[in-house]
C-alpha cells in the first residue's frame, strides 16, 4: 500500500524557523497572546497558509484558520487540525507551534500528492491558548466552542492592564468571523507530551483518550505592613508567612497523596515587597488538577477549608477569585482508535494516555469528535527553553496525523 510521508525538510524548517520569531533582548522565546512578538509569528504562519494555497480566515477572537476547500465537498463539515503558536514566557519551540505547523504540512502534503478529500481541511492557530497574558487559558478555543462569550472574551484584562480586544485590534487580529463559524466535522491536536511518561516507557506515540481538569484560583491575603526588625512574631498580621504556608500546605498535600492531583503556585507578588517590612499584602495563583473530577472538587474544598483556618490562625483577610475551571474530558474514541491503527500500521509503539497539560482539543470537544497525538518530550521537559523532541519522533507523530486525516477525510 502507497503510504504517503509528509515532507520532512519543511515541517522542520518552518518549526525552527517559528521558534526564532518572539525572541526578546535576552533570546528568551517569549509570544504572549496579542503581544507584538505574537503579531510577528502571526504575521509568519499567515503567510505560509497563503504560500499553501490555502483561504485565510481570522474570528473575532484572533484565531487564524487556514482553509483547504477542494472543488465540490466545499459545503462538508471540515475536519478540522490545529493548536496555538503563542507562548509562555522563555518557551520551548515546539508546545503548540508543533501541532499548527504539522496541521499545515499535512495539508500541503495532500495537496501536493493530488489526494482527493471528500471534506474541507481547515488547520487552526487558537488565540491565547497559554493564558500567561489573559485568563483563562485555552482562550480562543474555549470562545470557538461557546464556553464563554466574545465579548467577555476580548474584554478581559491583562496582567500588564491590557484589554485583549484592544490588544487584537492594534496587531491586525481581530478578525471578521463570528467564532464558531466552520463546526468541525472532527478535530484532530498533534502535540508534544510535556510530560516523562512517553520517553520513560520507551514508546513513541500517545494515543491520547482524555484531560485531566483544571482549577486556577487567584488567592490575595491581606495583613499588617509593620517594622521588620521591632515587631515580635506574636504580633505580626504576617501576609508572606501565610502564602508561604498555603505553598507547603498543597504541595505536601499532593505529595503525600496516592492521586495523579497536582498543585502550582506559579506566580506571587508581596506588597510593599521591601526587605524590612512584613508583607501587608500577598497576591498568588493556584493550579489545581486531576484526572477525576470529584477529586478535583475535593481539593478545591480542603483548600477552602485550609484557608478559613489560616485566616483565623494568622489573623489575616484572605480572599479567593476564580480564574479557569475546567472539568476532565474524554476524546471520541472511534478517533483515538484511528490513531492506535495508524502507530500499529507503521509499526510505531504506542499507548492510550491522560494529557496533564490543558490542550485547544478539550475545548473544541464540546462541539465535534476530537483526540489528540502525542509524541515524546524529551526529560518530560516543557514551559522551558529546554523543551525537546527529536526530529525523528517529531516527523512520525507528523506522519500519523497524515494517515488519520487520509483517513477520516477519504470516507464521506
Ligand atoms: O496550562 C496548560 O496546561 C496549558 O499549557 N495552557
Ligand atoms: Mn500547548
Ligand atoms: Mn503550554
Amino acid at each position: 500500500m502507497n503510504i504517503l510521508s509528509i515532507n520532512d525538510e519543511r515541517l522542520l524548517r518552518h518549526l525552527r524557523s517559528l521558534g526564532e520569531i518572539g525572541r526578546d533582548g535576552n533570546g528568551r522565546l517569549v509570544r504572549l497572546a496579542a503581544s507584538d512578538n505574537e503579531k510577528l509569528g502571526r504575521d509568519q504562519f499567515v503567510a505560509w497558509l497563503v504560500e499553501t494555497g490555502l483561504d485565510v480566515a481570522i474570528d473575532r477572537i484572533g484565531n487564524i484558520f487556514g482553509i483547504w476547500r477542494p472543488e465540490g465537498v466545499s459545503d462538508n463539515a471540515p475536519l478540522m487540525l490545529g493548536s496555538h503558536i503563542d507562548t509562555v514566557i522563555n518557551a520551548g519551540i515546539y508546545d503548540g507551534c508543533y501541532g499548527v505547523i504539522s496541521g499545515l504540512e499535512v495539508i500541503a502534503t495532500l495537496k501536493e500528492a493530488g489526494f482527493q478529500p471528500m471534506r474541507p481541511v481547515v488547520v487552526a492557530a487558537f488565540t491565547n491558548e497559554e493564558g500567561v497574558r489573559y485568563a483563562p487559558d485555552m482562550m480562543g478555543s474555549l470562545v470557538y466552542a461557546g464556553g464563554l462569550s466574545t465579548q467577555d472574551a476580548l474584554a478581559s484584562i491583562g496582567t500588564d492592564g491590557s484589554v485583549l480586544g484592544e490588544e487584537l485590534a492594534r496587531i491586525g487580529y481581530a478578525g471578521e468571523h463570528e467564532p464558531g463559524f466552520l463546526r468541525p466535522h472532527a478535530y484532530i491536536e498533534l502535540h508534544i507530551e510535556q510530560g516523562p511518561v512517553l520517553e520513560r516507557e520507551g514508546i513513541l506515540l500517545g494515543a491520547v483518550e482524555s484531560l485531566q481538569g483544571i482549577s486556577w484560583q487567584k488567592v490575595t491575603i491581606v495583613g499588617d505592613a509593620n517594622h521588620a526588625g521591632t515587631t515580635p512574631i506574636s504580633m505580626r498580621r504576617d501576609a508572606g508567612y501565610a502564602a508561604a504556608r498555603v505553598i507547603t500546605f498543597l504541595r505536601d498535600r499532593a505529595k503525600a497523596s496516592s492521586t495523579p492531583t497536582v498543585a502550582t503556585v506559579g506566580c506571587i507578588e508581596f506588597e510593599p515587597n521591601a526587605i524590612n517590612i512584613i508583607p501587608s499584602r500577598a497576591t498568588f495563583t493556584v493550579d489545581l488538577r486531576d484526572p477525576d473530577e470529584d477529586r478535583l472538587k475535593q481539593e478545591e474544598a480542603v483548600l477552602s477549608a485550609f484557608l478559613e483556618m489560616l485566616s483565623q490562625e494568622e489573623q489575616v483577610i484572605i480572599s479567593v477569585e476564580k480564574m479557569a475551571r475546567f472539568e476532565p474530558v474524554r476524546f471520541d474514541e472511534s478517533i483515538v482508535n484511528a490513531i492506535e491503527n495508524a502507530a500499529s500500521v507503521r509499526g510505531f509503539a504506542h499507548k492510550r494516555m491522560t494529557s496533564g497539560a490543558g490542550h485547544d482539543a478539550q475545548m473544541i470537544a464540546r462541539i465535534a469528535p476530537a483526540a489528540m497525538i502525542f509524541v515524546p518530550s524529551k526529560d518530560g521537559v516543557s514551559h522551558n527553553p529546554k523543551e525537546y523532541t527529536s526530529d525523528q519522533d517529531l516527523v512520525a507523530g507528523a506522519n500519523i496525523l497524515l494517515d488519520v486525516v487520509q483517513k477520516i477525510v477519504a470516507a464521506g
